[in-house]
């Protein structure tokens, strides 16, 4: 008997869902920030339901490790 396991890993921080967690995520990540804003958004990354440093620190993170989108 053959088991096959099949995984699926959610990275996070790829805010406007282009396929890639980089600089432009990392921007509007600071710009809400910046603004103050809060509730649930899409840079609010850890769901605590504000954009603040804790954020940006999730996108930076995976935008230094280029975490992309593969498909097949
Ligand atoms: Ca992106
Ligand atoms: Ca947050």
């Amino acid at each position: 008997m053959r088991i096959k396991i099949f995984l699926t890993i959610t990275y996070s921080g790829d805010v406007n869902q282009d396929g890639t967690v980089d600089v432009t995520d990392n921007g509007l990540i600071d710009n809400d920030a910046g603004n103050f804003l809060s509730g649930y958004i899409a840079t609010d990354l850890n769901g605590d339901e504000i954009t603040d440093v804790s954020d940006a620190a999730i996108s930076d993170n995976n935008a230094v490790n280029f975490v992309s989108v593969v498909k097949p």
